[in-house]
């Protein structure tokens, strides 16, 4: 993991120990990291010309310091069902596999909804993954309606006595008013299906995407309602501080961040540990 964030932010490989780090430095390293101009300019705004390892790990974690809603699988929400959201790529369909073996690994039970009936390939690519992970999988044929395969895989979840549920949806554009209806009909129809299902609407982002990914979650937002953000594709990127950037424009809880392509390539987000990784990079290791 190290790698990925000397990787992410562009740090070299060097053995260093040190006690401070200059202004211009800093601000070449979060450049570099894509951390947009703005958070930039706070960041530093607030700190000294030299800046210790305390002064930037408090002004760092400070982005992280604000009112979300967590929501997490209780005794009343069996099964919590999952709608995984965004647009074309971002990683959708590989994360829901990525999830669907966590939940694995924690014991549960799980069934999948293949909700992106646009393209049949994607049927094809989420079924494939339940096979591999040997779960049950509710899908229909291409151009089918999503909301009566969210309706068929809760009640079957319901009957099968299955912890866990999540369903894929089609990469969508937020400007193609159709496909926000479809989004929105989905979630109505989960809830028929299951009072207060979908409990977590989580918003997939391509960490490599930037401010567009900011646009992206707004639109969501708006057209749905974001409980929860992943961030996805967080190795092999010079990208990493796209994780600031979004924690600071939509404060929205942060569960997870995927780092490959396997199955086992989810990382529980844990944001002393992420800026504690960085700062080891930065000061050397405490
Ligand atoms: N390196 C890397 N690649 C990833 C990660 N997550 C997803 N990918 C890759 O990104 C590509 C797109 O992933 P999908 O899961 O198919 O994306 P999607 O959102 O379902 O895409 P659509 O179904 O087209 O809307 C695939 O080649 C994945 O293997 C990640 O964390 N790291
Ligand atoms: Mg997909």
């Amino acid at each position: 993991m190290f790698t990925i964030l000397k990787r992410a932010f562009g740090i070299d490989d060097k053995e260093k120990k040190r006690d401070k780090i200059s202004k211009d430095e800093l601000e070449d390293l979060l450049l570099e990291a894509d951390v947009n101009y703005d958070l930039l300019e706070k960041i530093l705004n607030q700190l000294p010309e030299n800046i210790t390892r305390v002064q930037l790990y408090n002004s760092l974690i400070a982005i992280f310091d604000y009112k979300a809603k967590w929501i997490y699988p209780t005794a009343e929400t069996k099964p919590f069902v999952e709608l995984i959201i965004g647009v074309n790529g971002a990683g959708k369909t590989t994360t829901i596999a990525k999830l669907a073996n966590r939940y694995l690994e924690d014991n549960k039970t799980v069934m999948l909804g293949a909700g992106d009936t646009f393209r049949a390939a994607a049927i094809e690519q989420l079924t494939q993954w339940a096979k591999k992970l040997d779960i049950p999988i509710v899908a229909t044929k291409q151009g089918h309606d999503p909301s009566a395969v969210v309706f068929d895989t809760i009640k079957s979840a319901i009957a099968k006595n299955i912890d866990r549920v999540i369903i894929d949806t089609a990469g969508r554009l937020h400007n193609q008013v159709n496909l926000a209806e479809e989004l929105k009909k989905m979630v109505r129809v989960a809830d028929k299906a299951l009072k207060r299902a979908p409990h977590r609407k989580l918003l997939i982002l391509d960490g490599t995407q930037g401010s567009s990914a900011i646009n992206q979650a707004k639109a969501f937002d708006e057209i749905v309602g974001v409980d929860g953000i992943i961030i996805t594709k967080l190795d092999g990127t010079a990208k990493g501080g796209s994780i600031f950037s979004i924690a600071d424009e939509l404060k929205m809880p942060i569960y997870y961040i995927g780092v490959g392509e396997k199955a086992e390539d989810l990382m529980k987000f844990d944001v002393k540990w992420y800026i504690n990784s960085i700062l080891d990079e930065i000061f050397g290791k405490e």
